[in-house]
């Protein structure tokens, strides 16, 4: 500890009832959450010079600030009243010029403390989600943190930083947002909430929990460093970098390729029609597809041509923001933004023409598989075109996601969409995504399958996905666990692989879910919203969750997800009706995916 540390603590215990042991404060249960909101007092507990070598922290940047009885909501943890202190400060790399991190930790009250820390991550190009994942950690009682990457601020956005200018990378932000702020965050915050609390045990139990970019970020971890986290629970991973960002372009190129932008009422009720035929397939009417793969195998998207549409002129509103800058769990569930005309007609063969190819996932020229896509019934987002007044016809409107990774990460130009898709065709995706996963194999493509030294260090992970994502296909997640354990257990069967991948990742889709939360066209699914207890029952008490409770949704039937590769079927009918998790070969086989457009596997 540099000297200036310790006299911060030295003013700290003569001017307290607290004591040391060694180089720490020891915190009895029933010291006040004000006693040790302090600036003092935490300078006093951050990791010492030369624990993270190449680190150095500013302890002169410390703010603390108490937060009594705020109330917290969420889809991904119960609703609360909690009480923490904000502590921020910031660190910088040593090597590198006017470089500066900054973190925040949310701290619990002594009485609350259960010897835990929790990081939490970010959403599209965000690496954190400011106040909105952070109470998680309060929740469980953990320390819980948040970085800002190095980008600036806690709302600096890694686009904002990512050129230098024009054609040249930072690539310490690259790092930095690929995954190693997080390795930062963690490590410290681990550090950190010992020092501060000093358990007798000495063990301070650690866990991610993120969703989408949040989702990719908690896997950067798991696949890097395997005794980082004792658990984590993950929602539908923007991993496969290369791929999913493109991806976003892929119904864009179909329109243009088929000659054809839809009003997007068509489309709507395109997946309104999916949702009432596939809704029973499941055996319970309810308005949810619990099973899309049944979907896929037994309904005829073309009987919905000649269906009347109508949807009244709106005056838009949601979503907002630039294209790119929005947040990816708004701009999802709320795309556009404009105001639109009244729409009335019936659905098309084009239109229908536009959907089967969006469901039939990329294939480039010669028909070879480039990616897989969202489930029947997920909603067409990506397909979401722009309506023009001066020639009263619907036009292409490029999706910001996909076009800004193109413009800025890939062309490497400081722009945040691209200007045209002039010329582009499905080989031009094709080949943006093997370019994007070349370029960002160690860094964002994410999809490293080898979870050995995980599985050795104990690590166990929940991972969960929305079966209606249209953000991030569901099939995205199911790949990824499909490809681990052809990695990881070749010599296995595929029921037999799960049966050892469930030692410690298990992986279940939520029934109707959307992108990283509930679905309003589908408002009766369930939504799992206590899955890092979950993760955390499995690590501490050795629970292991056969279903994962979905407790907190407001579905009226459904408490409990089926764990991948059962799938859920409701047997009986009336009140008497139960649902039960059975094994599917030919639902199963909806789900697999070759890769073919690629010289090189996709995992
Ligand atoms: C927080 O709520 C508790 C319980 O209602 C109450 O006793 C306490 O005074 C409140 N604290 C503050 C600072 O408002
Ligand atoms: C924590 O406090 C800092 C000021 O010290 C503030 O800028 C920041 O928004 C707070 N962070 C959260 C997540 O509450
Ligand atoms: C689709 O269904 C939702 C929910 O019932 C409804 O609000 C919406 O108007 C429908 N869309 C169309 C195009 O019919
Ligand atoms: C939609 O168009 C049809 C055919 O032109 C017409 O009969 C119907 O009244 C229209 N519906 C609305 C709500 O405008
Ligand atoms: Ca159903």
């Amino acid at each position: 500890m540099p000297s200036s540390l310790n006299l911060g603590l030295f003013a700290l215990v003569s001017a307290s009832s607290f004591f040391t042991r060694g180089e720490c404060i020891e915190v009895k249960r029933n010291t006040p959450l004000s006693s040790i909101c302090t600036a003092p007092y935490v300078q006093a507990a951050l990791p010492a010079a030369g624990f993270y070598p190449g680190i150095a922290i500013d302890a002169s940047s410390v703010q603390t600030t108490i937060v009594n009885n705020a109330t917290f909501s969420s889809e991904w943890f119960p609703t609360s009243t909690i009480s923490y202190c904000n502590v921020t400060f910031a660190y910088s790399h040593t090597n590198i010029p006017n470089d500066i991190v900054h973190v925040t930790y949310w701290v619990p009250s002594p009485s609350e403390f259960k010897n835990r820390y929790v990081s939490t991550g970010g959403g599209g190009l965000a690496i954190n989600s400011g106040s909105r994942s952070i109470p998680t950690g309060i929740i469980a009682g953990a320390v819980s943190g948040l970085t800002d990457g190095g980008f600036g601020s806690f709302n600096t956005q890694w686009d904002a930083v990512f050129l230098a200018a024009d054609g040249n990378v930072n690539w310490q932000s690259v790092h930095m947002f690929g995954y190693q702020a997080h390795h930062e965050l963690a490590t410290l915050g681990k550090e950190f909430a010992k020092k501060l609390f000093n358990p007798a045990s000495g063990k301070i139990f650690s866990y991610y929990q993120g969703c989408s970019e949040g989702g990719r970020e908690g896997w950067s971890q798991l696949q890097r460093f395997a005794d980082q986290f004792d658990g984590a629970a993950i929602g539908a991973p923007a991993f496969r970098f290369g791929q999913q960002q493109v991806n976003h372009l892929t119904s864009n190129v179909i329109e243009q390729t088929l000659g054809y932008y839809p009003p997007p009422c068509e489309l709507e009720k395109v997946v309104n029609l999916t949702i009432a035929a596939c809704d029973p397939l499941d055996g319970r009417i309810d308005g949810v597809i619990a099973r899309s793969d049944l979907c896929k195998l037994q309904f005829n998207i073309k009987s919905t041509i000649g269906t009347p549409y109508y949807c009244a002129a709106s005056s838009g509103g949601g979503g907002g923001g630039p294209p790119g800058k929005r947040h990816l769990l708004d701009a999802r569930q709320f795309p556009g933004g404009g105001s639109t005309p009244e729409q009335n007609g019936t659905i098309s063969a084009k239109g229908v023409a536009v959907a089967s190819a969006i469901l039939a996932g990329l294939h480039d020229s010669q028909n070879r598989l480039a990616y897989l896509s969202y489930q029947p019934g997920a909603g067409f987002s990506d397909a979401r075109t722009a309506y023009s007044p001066a020639t009263s016809a619907w036009t292409l409107s490029i999706s910001g996601l996909g076009g800004e990774w193109v413009r800025r990460f890939l062309q490497l130009k400081d722009e945040a969409n691209l200007p045209s898709l002039a010329g582009v065709t499905y080989d031009t995706l094709r080949d943006w995504m093997a370019y994007g996963q070349a370029k960002y194999t160690d860094t964002l493509q994410t999809t490293h399958p080898d979870l050995t030294d995980l599985k050795a260090a104990g690590a166990k992970v929940v991972h969960v996905h929305g079966e209606a994502d249209d953000s991030i296909p569901a099939a995205s997640s199911v790949h990824y666990y499909e490809s681990v354990k052809k990695v990881m257990f070749p010599a296995l069967g595929f029921k037999e692989g799960s049966a050892a991948l469930d030692e410690f990742y298990r992986l279940y889709l939520v029934p109707g879910g959307a992108h990283c939360g509930k679905n309003r066209a589908m408002p009766n699914g369930p939504w799992p919203q206590t899955t890092l207890q979950t993760v955390i029952d499995w690590v501490e008490k050795g629970v292991k969750p056969d279903v994962l409770s979905a407790v907190g949704g407001t579905d009226k039937g459904i408490d409990s997800l089926c764990r991948w590769p059962l799938r859920p079927l409701w047997k009986g009918t009336g009140k008497s009706a139960k649902m039960e998790c059975v094994y599917d070969q030919k639902s199963v086989d909806t789900w697999k995916y070759e890769f073919d457009a690629y010289k090189l596997p996709v995992y």
